[in-house]
């Protein structure tokens, strides 16, 4: 007995220094709803080419890491790092561009930041990450707090039991290396910013909150009298008998409900028709939420709007929609860098509202939130993506279930803002039964998570003889939305665009959700010389003029809004590591092509 009680305890111990602490919780909904400090500012960063702070020279996880934040108790102690002594960046903010050093870096570098705290009885505290890109470990006064994965998504760790009263430090330990099995691949057209791209707060909840909510409303017969709202919400323990109320005081409408032993409630709140002003692009009306929990309440802002397909159309609150989009990277408006603020929305989107856009394709990724929201509020429809791109590892169970992750994630922060109407599971992926079955498998839990939306995801094109385009992809099945790119004009058929002819044999509504070509802004000449703008105008031209013909055109999203950095694109004097295919250069400056697309999106 002695002997087998010493083995165990023996195993153990080998065990559990190498499992890393889990505090990660389920993201929290509407986390702008709670008191928060922000973390966001000047950050101690340390570069760490070889990972020196979290490996020994054994390549073993080292209990000396850089998390331990040490400082020399001795005149003779050796401790070969010092954060306070190291330079500080902006978070948040990519490092790529804001030392010179680290414009082309993908490694690890090394964060740190000091903040204080007041403890306080029946209060815990979420540390909340906008995103990290792309493998992040965080700790908590040297406790580790998690390891997330993805670039793109937020994650939160509830760090009560971590914290102590007045000076706390936070480390996080960022790694941007690129692998064949990660989400995305080795190799996509975008520059690969590393860092602590987005916020990062301290939230306060009480020991009893609401994870998630949701407000969506059902559709119905255009001519209906009465609208339902379905509600349902869940509260992070497993507890029966708490009182959720849910309140649009504009509408009159209440609804008490009381917790099951699931933690969770549902109801459905009902409308007149004639007193419920629905969302659109129109008018992006949105109403004040009041949803309480016991005795604490947050507020939303919430809009009300129905999306489905019939046949070959997309219907917006009933009524078929053309949608008028174009594609756009979460790149900074003037000279690159991660966006990562209302402003840097606000301007993107402007410049897709001079375009006469109504929606966008947020590519090929998560954006930051307030693109969405910012979206919602100038009445702007949405695609959002996750970054499942080209090679895909599609037989590493791994890699899918990060790719899950990321979905999951990217649906429970996003699924109350009414202007997001698409989920994109991927882009432009290989054909093959392994990616069939991986994609019919993200497809189908997208739509366990969310039914009320779209799926879609942008396929390929096969050209076949005699100028005939086709469309033909396993996934037709799983997708509401048929989308595909494709690149005649400038990849291929350089002259052909007006012979071209298409065939999509589904009975859906069709998105090209890519089209266009290169341009640098300012340099002019014929238009057949590359890299005009007189160039990309005539490719619009004659690609608007062939996409007209396709049946059941819903919509397009151009490629792309703005010129973006892109390490593929080496082509001295004229691409200078950005993709030129943007409509505006990456100083916001209009080339020719633009006024094509703005014309015949005002005509349509
Ligand atoms: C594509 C990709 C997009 C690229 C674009 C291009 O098909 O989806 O990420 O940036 O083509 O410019 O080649």
């Amino acid at each position: 007995m002695k002997t087998l009680l010493t083995t165990i305890l023996l195993s153990l111990t080998v065990i559990l220094p190498s499992k890393a602490a889990n505090h990660e919780v389920p993201l929290i909904q509407n986390v702008q709803a709670y008191e928060s400090l922000s973390l966001n500012g000047e950050w101690n960063y340390i570069i760490d080419v070889q990972e020196e702070g979290y490996y020994d020279y054994r390549m073993n996880p080292t209990r000396w890491g850089f998390f331990q934040n040490a400082k020399p108790q001795r005149p003779e102690d050796l401790i070969e790092y010092d954060f306070d002594k190291s330079p500080t960046m902006h978070i948040p903010g990519d490092w790529n561009t804001q030392d010179e050093r680290l414009f082309f870096y993908e490694g690890t570098v090394w964060f740190k930041k000091n903040f204080q705290v007041k403890k306080e009885e029946n209060v815990r505290h979420l540390l909340y990450f906008g995103a990290a890109n792309y493998d992040c470990r965080v700790w908590v006064n040297t406790k580790e707090a998690g390891h997330h994965i993805g670039g793109f998504t937020p994650f939160n760790y509830d760090v009560t039991d971590l914290l102590k009263e007045g000076e706390n430090v936070v480390i996080v330990k960022v790694d941007n290396k690129r692998h064949a099995e990660d989400v995305p691949t080795q190799i996509f057209d975008w520059w690969n910013y590393g860092g602590i791209t987005r916020d990062v707060r301290l939230v306060k909840v009480e020991p009893v909150y609401l994870e998630d909510y949701s407000l969506q409303l059902q559709k119905a017969d255009t001519k209906a009298k009465v609208r339902q709202i379905d509600f349902s919400a869940r509260m992070n323990k497993k507890e029966a008998g708490h009182k959720v109320v849910v309140f649009i005081p504009e509408l009159k409408l209440e609804q008490q409900l009381t917790t099951d032993a699931e933690g969770k409630v549902s109801g459905t709140l009902k409308v007149s028709t004639k007193k419920l002003a629905l969302w659109s692009p129109e008018t992006p009306k949105r109403y004040r939420v009041k949803i309480s929990l016991d005795t604490s309440t947050i507020n939303d802002e919430i809009g009300f709007r129905t999306i489905e397909t019939r046949d070959k159309q997309i219907l917006l609150n009933g009524q078929p929609i053309f949608l008028k989009g174009i594609s756009i990277h979460n790149e900074k408006p003037n000279g690159g860098g991660r966006a990562n603020s209302a402003e840097d929305a606000r301007t993107l989107l402007g410049w897709a509202k001079e375009l006469g856009c109504n929606f966008v394709r947020l590519a090929h990724y998560p954006h930051h939130e307030e693109m969405v929201r910012e979206a919602e509020k100038m009445g702007i429809l949405v695609w959002s993506e996750i970054p499942v791109y080209w090679t895909i590892a599609w037989k590493n169970p791994k890699t899918y279930e990060n790719a899950r992750n990321q979905l999951r994630d990217m649906i429970a922060r996003d699924h109350n803002r009414a202007n997001i109407i698409i989920w994109s599971i991927a882009n432009e992926t290989p054909h093959s039964p392994e990616r069939d079955a991986f994609l019919g498998n993200l497809a189908q839990y997208a739509r366990s998570l969310d039914n009320t939306r779209l799926i879609s995801m942008a396929m390929e094109v096969t050209g076949a003889s005699n100028y005939v385009n086709r469309l033909n992809d396993n996934m037709n099945q799983y997708v509401d939305v048929v989308s595909f790119n494709q690149y005649i004009g400038w990849y291929r058929d350089v002259n052909d665009a007006p012979k071209m002819k298409w065939e999509i044999p589904y009975n859906k509504p069709v998105i090209v959700s890519e089209f266009g070509g290169g341009a640098k802004y300012g340099y002019h000449g014929a238009k057949n010389q590359r890299w005009t703008e007189e160039f990309q105008e005539n490719l619009y031209r004659e690609n608007i003029a062939m996409l007209e013909k396709i049946d059941g055109l819903s919509g397009t999203t151009p490629w792309i809004l703005k010129d973006f950095r892109s390490p593929r694109r080496v082509l001295p004097d004229v691409q200078d590591y950005y993709n030129r295919k943007g409509l505006y250069s990456d100083k916001g400056e209009k080339k020719k092509a633009f006024y094509v697309l703005k014309q015949w999106y005002e005509n349509k």
